[in-house]
C-alpha cells in the first residue's frame, strides 16, 4: 500500500535539512496550512453563503475588496499571531505592516508577506483563486522589528508557496530545496503529498497574458504575442493562449505543463499590475526552484530592489526557455 505522507509529516520530516532549525519555520508553515483549510472551507461555501459580495471597503490599491478577502486576511493574520512563530505580517489588503506583539510573538524570528485572496475578483463567477505567501528572517535582534525587516530582496525568503482553491485545493511551497505540492483530502482534511519535487517543463506551448489589453502593450510585448502565434513545426507554434486571471491558477497549470505567463508594463499601468512583494517574489523563487525563470524583462525578479510595500513590477514567468525567449525581445526597460 503506498504510504501517505501528510504536510505535518513532510514539514517534520524535512525539519532534518536543516540541521540548526529549531523547527520554528516548520511550526509557521504548519500554521499557514492550518489557515489555509479554514479559508478553504469558506471559499468553497462562497455560492452559498451570504458573505459573498463585496464588502464595500477599498483596499490601499484602490480596488473593492470583496468579503472573502477580508475574512482570509484575518484568518491568516489570526493563525501567524496565535503560533506565535512570526513578529510581523504585510498583507496585500492592509497599507501597513502588521505587528504581532503578543510576548510570544514580538521575539519570533520570521515575517510573512501574504496575499491572503489572489484574484478574489473571480470568486463569484467560481473560477480558481489563491493565497500567496512569503517567509523571510528578521534582520534587526535587537529593538522592534519594522519596515526594513519586510523589504528584502526575494532572493532572502527564506520559503514562499501559494495555496489553490480550485477543483481540488493545494499547497504548494519550497523552502529552497525543491518545489512539493500537496492536495487537500477534504474526507480526512488533511493536505497529502501527492506532487513530490515539482519540475516545470523547460520550455512548453502555453502563453498567458490578457490580451485585451493589446493596445496598452509596449511594441516588444505585441512582438512577443506575434512569434507565440506565428505557425513553425519545430518549436511547436502556435502555442495555445491560455489566461484565466487568477494568477495562481494561471501558474499552477503552466508549472505543470509548462508554459509562460506575463504581465508587463501596459501604457494604463506603467509598473506593471502585480506587487513585487506580495506575488511577483514569492512565485518567482518557486518556479526558479521548480527549474524555472521568472525577470522583469530585464533583471530577475529576486534581484530587485524594493522602495515601497507595495511596489508593483511587470513579470515574465514560467518555462525557462520561453521567458529566456520573450527577453530577447528587446523588453521595455521598466
Ligand atoms: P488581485 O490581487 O487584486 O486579485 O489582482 C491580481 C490578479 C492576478 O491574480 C491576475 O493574474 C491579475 O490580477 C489579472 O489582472 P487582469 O484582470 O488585469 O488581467
Ligand atoms: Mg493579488
Amino acid at each position: 500500500m503506498t504510504r501517505v505522507i501528510t504536510l505535518g509529516q513532510f514539514i517534520i520530516e524535512k525539519q532534518a535539512d536543516f540541521p540548526y532549525a529549531k523547527g520554528e519555520l516548520s511550526r509557521l508553515l504548519r500554521d499557514i496550512g492550518i489557515a489555509a483549510k479554514i479559508v478553504n472551507r469558506e471559499v468553497n461555501k462562497a455560492g452559498l453563503m451570504d458573505i459573498l459580495g463585496k464588502a464595500g471597503s477599498t483596499n490601499i490599491q484602490g480596488e473593492q475588496q470583496q468579503k472573502l478577502d477580508l475574512y482570509a486576511d484575518q484568518q491568516f493574520i489570526a493563525a501567524l499571531k496565535s503560533g506565535g512563530e512570526c513578529c510581523i505580517v504585510a498583507s496585500e489588503e492592509n497599507e501597513h505592516i502588521i505587528r504581532l506583539d503578543t510576548d510570544v510573538s514580538k521575539n519570533a524570528k520570521y515575517i510573512v508577506a501574504i496575499d491572503p485572496l489572489d484574484g478574489s475578483s473571480n470568486i463569484d463567477v467560481n473560477v480558481p483563486v489563491g493565497t500567496i505567501f512569503s517567509i523571510y528572517r528578521r534582520k534587526s535582534n535587537e529593538g522592534s522589528p519594522g519596515l526594513k525587516d519586510v523589504m528584502q530582496k526575494g532572493t532572502e525568503q527564506v520559503a514562499a508557496g501559494y495555496i489553490i482553491y480550485g477543483s481540488s485545493t493545494m499547497l504548494v511551497y519550497t523552502t529552497g530545496r525543491g518545489v512539493n505540492g500537496f492536495t487537500l483530502d477534504p474526507s480526512i482534511g488533511e493536505f497529502c503529498l501527492s506532487h513530490p519535487n515539482m519540475q516545470i517543463p523547460e520550455t512548453g506551448t502555453i502563453y498567458s497574458i490578457n490580451e485585451g489589453n493589446y493596445v496598452h502593450f509596449p511594441q516588444s510585448v505585441k512582438d512577443y504575442i506575434k512569434y507565440c502565434q506565428v505557425e513553425d513545426t519545430q518549436t511547436n507554434r502556435p502555442y495555445a493562449s491560455r489566461y484565466i486571471g487568477s494568477m495562481v491558477a494561471d501558474l499552477h497549470r503552466n508549472l505543470i505543463k509548462g508554459g509562460i505567463f506575463i504581465y508587463p508594463v501596459t501604457s494604463r499601468a506603467p509598473s506593471g499590475k502585480l506587487r513585487l512583494v506580495y506575488e511577483c517574489n514569492p512565485m518567482a523563487f518557486l518556479i526558479e526552484q521548480a527549474g524555472g525563470r521568472a525577470t522583469n524583462g530585464h533583471q530577475r525578479i529576486l534581484e530587485l530592489d524594493i522602495h515601497e510595500l507595495h511596489q508593483r513590477s511587470p513579470i515574465f514567468i514560467g518555462s525557462k526557455n520561453m521567458v529566456e525567449k520573450a527577453e530577447s525581445f528587446n523588453l521595455i526597460q521598466p
